[in-house]
């Protein structure tokens, strides 16, 4: 099994993440990670902390000479912003020159300060911020390294920003996430990508933020992870959870879901047709991908599809959103100078980060091993017997 944890505050010294459970033997350098982490940064529309924020990775144990070990993977990503905040986030004893006492709506503030009983914005805001997602990147990675040993190739793209749509019917291959990086909003739609960034420039104008849907396919998914046996365990829910817990999403849905909602029975649904040249899914094949590639929480090895809605940024560049100061509780409104137009480009990325992670820890806990090349192996005699029909009498 795969975990991870992150710690680290947006304006603090660094954010850190450690992972348990990657099997010993995954080839690993620092510029791969390295190179995740600039993805996350790609997208028209960030805020200027995009510019001057450098994601400086250092790799502080689990790997050696460039191969994992088997013992937890500890990843440090110092904020360059940091010696700015220096007294302001500083972790010793006194109090902060400036209190946030203005929440603002749509963002963790206000819940978080009533929860926790703090009366500055500032010591929620900080953990609750968008930055956290680069510690999951770093741990994303791996996890896609981990995959890739399996021929699985996670990738992402935007298929919605604001009001302008992509058509859904140009869906990327494999080969295409450079592509897709080149384009200014990660859109693979080059006329819905000049709407996209015209809606983009707009909504800047008039200080105004955007929100959008990031298509995540995971190309190669081992046929079998999750299981139909408990709720707990059906990788549709896990990926669900995953992907939700992203900030800012609102909205998941794995193929067609919400569509299928509308659809009749005999349209809604993937036929299984026979052909046993596609051994990845055993020779029973689905031509569509309406279920997304999985039913009964379960991948069928078929075409992975997820798609993630993110609301647009509660944070605008134009006081209008009302608010009320918890000091004095006068109304008033939340305001800030300086914030990302939209954030969709990044989290398509981050999307893919969370698909990743699940499905690398569920082919761990279906295929195990403590070295890579015991899980390919486990993998590979899996895949071996696929096309045999077990014997309901005697299970073999
Ligand atoms: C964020 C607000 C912005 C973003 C930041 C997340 O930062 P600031 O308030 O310092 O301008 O740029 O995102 C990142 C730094 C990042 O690496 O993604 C927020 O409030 O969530």
């Amino acid at each position: 099994m795969l975990r991870f944890l992150t710690a680290g505050e947006s304006h603090g010294q660094a954010l850190v993440v450690t992972v348990e459970g990657l099997p010993a033997g995954l080839r690993v350098t620092d510029k791969q990670i390295q190179d995740e982490l600039s993805r996350r940064r790609l997208g028209f529309g960030r805020g200027p902390r995009m510019r001057f924020e450098v994601d400086e990775v250092t790799l502080l144990s689990g790997i050696r000479h460039g191969r994992t070990l088997g013992s937890p993977v500890a990843i440090e990503i110092r904020n360059t912003e940091w010696p700015k905040w220096t007294e302001s986030m500083s972790p010793s004893p006194g109090t902060p020159d400036k209190v946030l006492t203005t929440p603002r709506p749509g963002h963790a503030d206000l819940v978080g300060m009533q929860k926790y009983g703090f009366d500055d914005a500032r010591d929620v805001l900080e953990r609750a911020s968008a930055r956290e997602t680069a510690a999951r990147v770093a741990a994303g990675a791996l996890a896609k390294l981990l995959l890739a040993e399996l021929g699985t190739t996670v990738i992402s793209h935007i298929i919605q920003l604001g009001d302008q749509r992509a058509p859904l019917d140009l869906r990327p291959g494999p080969g295409d996430l450079e592509a897709i990086d080149e384009n200014e909003v990660r859109c693979f739609d080059t006329d819905a990508s000049v709407r996209m960034v015209a809606a983009i420039k707009a909504a800047a104008k008039d200080g105004d933020s955007l929100g959008g849907i990031a298509e995540v396919l995971a190309f190669g998914t081992p046929l079998g992870l999750g299981s139909h046996v408990h709720w707990d365990r059906k990788i549709d829910g896990m990926l669900a959870q995953a992907v939700m817990s992203i900030q800012a999403v609102k909205g998941v849905e794995l193929g067609n879901g919400f569509e299928q909602a509308g659809q009749r029975g005999s349209v809604a649904h993937d036929a299984i047709h026979y052909d046993p040249t596609d051994t990845a899914s055993g020779g029973f094949v689905r031509e569509t991908a309406r279920a997304g590639g999985v039913e009964g929480g379960m991948t069928t090895g078929s075409l992975l599809v997820l798609r993630a809605a993110m609301k647009p940024l509660a944070t605008l560049n134009r006081p209008v959103l009302e608010t009320v100061d918890v000091a004095t509780k006068e109304p008033t409104v939340s305001f800030k100078e300086r914030t990302d137009v939209t954030a969709v480009p990044a989290m398509g990325v981050v999307a893919e980060t969370m698909v990743a992670l699940v499905l690398a820890t569920e082919s761990l806990r279906k295929f195990g091993g403590d070295s890579v090349a015991e899980m390919t192996r486990n993998h590979g005699s899996f895949m071996a017997h696929l096309g045999e029909t077990p014997s309901a009498a005697t299970g073999e």
